[in-house]
């Protein structure tokens, strides 16, 4: 494995693998076996193109041979950072091939961000487009290039100014020997709840084996069509069972450029799409949209939903205005993945995060002291399984508290079980905020914001909101003259943050309140922020 991975133990390798799950198939392997049985299917659409498998296929090969040419090795650390676009695809699968190892960066994250998973990863390139949404990531790239002496190659989707075009790259189609099934396959990133996001090592064997068992649950064949409108770099559109279970069941991926309403619904209808993944905030905007639109949706079979909680009177709306199933998905870049089932009866599906997906998924509930709660009482969730990692990637201090010694991975999720053996979601005990899905790592801001001088103290908590579900609202104790939210705001920005982690609204008090062992209360200060805001519940 590579460096830094921390592997599963030896008996349950061999029991995974027994039980079939890890097949021995890496992800290139994959794709090649599905451009030899449906050469001429289409398998991806985007805005510019309408590559068959077999095209695709092809394009991969001719872009490992301009990686090899480039210097990019096996096991090398690649950042990607690309909108929805079939390039994105193209780079995933080649440097797949090569054994080269993707690192999954946003396209909303910024240089503080890309210049940590650059560093961290010792990365050797680094893969962007030109602009999108107004943002040129040269200039990103200038920066990051200048202070990570390990990249030696920023490769660039369209114009690249005084760096590579990724179309320079493409050359006949060529071959490398490949990784082995059990190598990691890609890097992607955690929501994290400490001071730096946490890279996640996914092997071939176990993320194929997450998105087959996906993919059955879902019922993916090669009449599907997949509608990627989250960002491609995060692990639902990727792989529950999102684009990769699409890809293996030899059906039809559609790349939406942006995932407004505007976008979303012509394409469902002009593609024709069957299955589709939002979070709660962005099915909402749709089904707003819907009804209005004109556009005839009933192609579509499957709406799912998860990275965040969905109420119970979004989840009553879906299935009526979209005449599709709802199905409810509730996981994890570091693994479990829960599914309500297409046939389970309306109260599972509209009011549970489903069960997980393999029958090897081992989960634990338990309370402060790690012991097992009573039947149906909320606790800490722990999860195991043959598609959960057993450690972060170079993070050895960390994953001494992220996993139980027996290797349990603590979710920071508040669960608790159905008597049918759902989960529900109650909560969460990571100092994380979830805005609509999107992650922040409440140590992380409270660091940035810690980096000005007139701060003294720092703490970021979630405020609820409807439409997101939660903002973040940072307390601020000020030293000396208190500085204007604004000036702070200001601040943080200019330090590289991604948009989505810059405080929703910013308190300048005179104090934190404390817990009896000195530690900021957070929960004294949701609860001030909760009395002081207007809520219609
Ligand atoms: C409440 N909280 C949820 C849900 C995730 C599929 C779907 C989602 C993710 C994802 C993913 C939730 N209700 N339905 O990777 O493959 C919160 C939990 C969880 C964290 C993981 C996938 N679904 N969550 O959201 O790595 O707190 O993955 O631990 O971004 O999102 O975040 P992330």
């Amino acid at each position: 494995m590579l460096f830094g991975c921390t592997a599963w133990p030896a008996e349950f390798a061999a029991r995974y693998r027994q039980a079939g799950y890890w097949s021995g198939q890496t992800l290139g392997d994959m794709l090649r076996e599905r451009a030899v049985t449906v050469t001429e299917r289409i398998a991806v659409v985007d805005d510019e193109h309408r590559l068959s498998y077999g095209e695709f296929d092809a394009r991969v090969d001719g872009l490992v041979a301009g990686f090899r040419e480039l210097g990019v090795l096996p096991r090398d650390r690649v950042v990607v950072q690309l909108p929805n676009i079939a390039a994105f695809l193209e780079v995933l699968f080649a440097l797949f091939r090569l054994g080269a190892v993707p690192v999954l960066a946003l396209p909303s994250h910024r240089s503080s961000e890309i210049r940590y998973f650059c560093e961290h990863s010792a990365a050797s390139a680094y893969v962007i487009a030109d602009t999108d949404l107004g943002f040129d990531y040269r200039t990103l790239a200038a920066e990051v290039t200048a202070a990570v002496p390990s990249l030696r190659h920023v490769i660039v989707c369209g114009e690249p100014d005084r760096f590579t075009a990724l179309e320079e790259l493409r050359r006949p189609p060529g071959t490398a020997p490949g990784p082995a099934p059990g190598d990691v396959a890609l890097l992607l990133l955690s929501g994290g709840s400490t001071g730096l996001p946490k890279l996640i090592p996914r092997t071939h064997d176990d993320y194929l084996y997450n998105v087959r068992a996906s993919a059955q649950v879902c019922r993916l064949g090669p009449h599907s069509t997949y509608l990627a409108a989250l960002p491609v770099a995060h692990n639902f559109p990727l792989s529950s069972p999102g684009i990769l279970g699409t890809l293996d069941a030899g059906g039809k991926v559609v790349l939406a450029r942006r995932p407004a309403p505007d976008t979303v619904l012509p394409l469902i209808h002009a593609e024709q799409v069957t299955i589709t993944a939002a979070v709660p905030p962005l099915a909402g905007v749709w089904l707003g949209a819907a009804a209005a639109s004109g556009h005839d949706l009933s192609s579509l079979k499957i709406l799912q939903v998860g990275g965040a909680t969905l109420s119970t009177s979004l989840a009553q709306r879906i299935e009526p205005t979209f005449g599709c199933t709802l199905q409810q998905v509730f996981g994890m870049a570091e693994g479990l993945l829960c599914y309500t089932r297409l046939d389970d009866p309306d109260e599972l599906r509209l009011a549970t995060q489903g069960r997980p997906v393999s029958p090897d998924d081992e989960i634990r509930i338990v309370d402060d002291a790690d012991q097992p709660v009573a039947p149906g009482t909320p606790g800490h969730l722990l999860a195991r399984g043959p598609y959960t990692i057993r450690g972060y990637y170079k993070a050895e201090q960390h994953n001494v508290t992220a996993f139980t010694t027996d290797g349990f991975y603590r979710t920071g999720d508040i669960v608790r079980l159905t008597p049918e053996g759902y989960l529900v979601v109650e909560g969460r005990a990571k100092d994380q905020i979830n805005r609509g899905g999107d992650k922040i790592p409440a140590q992380e801001v409270e660091n940035h914001l810690l980096a000005h001088p007139a701060v003294a103290e720092a703490a970021v908590v979630a405020i609820p909101d409807e439409y997101l579900g939660e903002r973040s609202c940072a307390f601020i104790v000020p030293r000396g003259p208190a500085p204007t939210p604004a000036e702070l705001l200001r601040f943080v920005r200019q330090r590289g943050l991604a948009a989505f982690k810059v405080p929703d609204r910013v308190e300048i008090v005179e104090a934190l309140p404390k817990t009896g062992v000195g530690k900021v209360s957070k929960n004294d200060l949701r609860a001030a922020v909760r009395q002081d805001i207007p809520t219609d519940t």
